[in-house]
């Protein structure tokens, strides 16, 4: 039985997830709130290795498919090994991505059909769901930008920008299919008008 609440945040590289990330584990701990925090891909040990596999630009190429089924492999040992435990046990788990960013990237940046990942994420989820999933929305120009000012690479940030396009609005399209559950933050402008927006929307979970 889930006693505590299960966070998300997602969006495009560079939107500003890390930066925020200190900020929500100390604004949910003075709330006297137990956080787990966590990532995708990754956050378990098989994950980790999985999440090397798919980022290291010596995999080199690999079939979207193949990505998207590992993706949900890493999916399925986290939600499984870490986050259930977590939440049957009373703390709240913040994840650092989730499934949304398997629509986003491989459903909107590589063209893969939708219906594909819904089966998927039926598989692996069932019923289970994010209680909130704060997406932090910048364009992709901007976003780029600081993470090129960050120095190397990825595998998957070496796409071009219209991929980073199509990942942006694939995620802006689902704030809009899931309004209750995914609120969308203007990651645009400072650190701190992103972390008050973030804020006020903690403040109504
Ligand atoms: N992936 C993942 C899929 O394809 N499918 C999936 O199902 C899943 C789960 C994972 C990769 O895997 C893909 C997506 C990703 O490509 P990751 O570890 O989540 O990668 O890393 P990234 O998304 O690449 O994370 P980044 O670190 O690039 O982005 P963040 O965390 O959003 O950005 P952050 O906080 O590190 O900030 C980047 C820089 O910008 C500055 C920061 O100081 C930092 O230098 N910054 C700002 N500067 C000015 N104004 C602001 N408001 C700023 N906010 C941050």
């Amino acid at each position: 039985m889930k006693k505590g609440k299960f966070i998300t945040i997602d969006g495009v590289e560079g939107a500003g997830k890390s930066t925020q990330i200190d900020f929500i584990c100390e604004y949910l701990k003075a709330k006297g709130i137990q956080v787990v925090l966590t990532r995708e891909p990754g956050g378990t040990k098989v994950g980790e290795k999985i999440r090397e596999l798919l980022l290291s630009n010596s995999t080199g190429d690999m079939h979207a498919d193949t990505e998207l089924m590992l993706m949900f492999a890493a999916r399925n040992e986290h939600i499984q090994n870490k986050i259930m435990p977590a939440l049957e046990q009373g703390d709240w788990v913040l994840s650092d991505r989730f499934t949304d960013s398997s629509y986003a990237y491989q459903g909107g940046g590589r063209g893969l059909d939708i219906n594909r990942i819904s089966q998927l994420e039926s598989w692996v989820m069932q019923d289970f769901t994010p209680d909130m999933t704060l997406l932090l929305d910048v364009p992709v120009e901007i976003g780029m930008s600081r993470v090129e000012s960050r120095g190397k690479k990825d595998r998957i940030e070496m796409e071009k920008m219209d991929f980073f396009d199509r990942v942006r609005q694939a995620y802006i399209a689902r704030s809009k299919e899931f309004p209750d559950r995914i609120k969308l933050i203007d990651s645009s402008k400072t650190i701190e008008h992103t972390t008050e927006q973030i804020a006020t929307v903690l403040d109504t979970l």
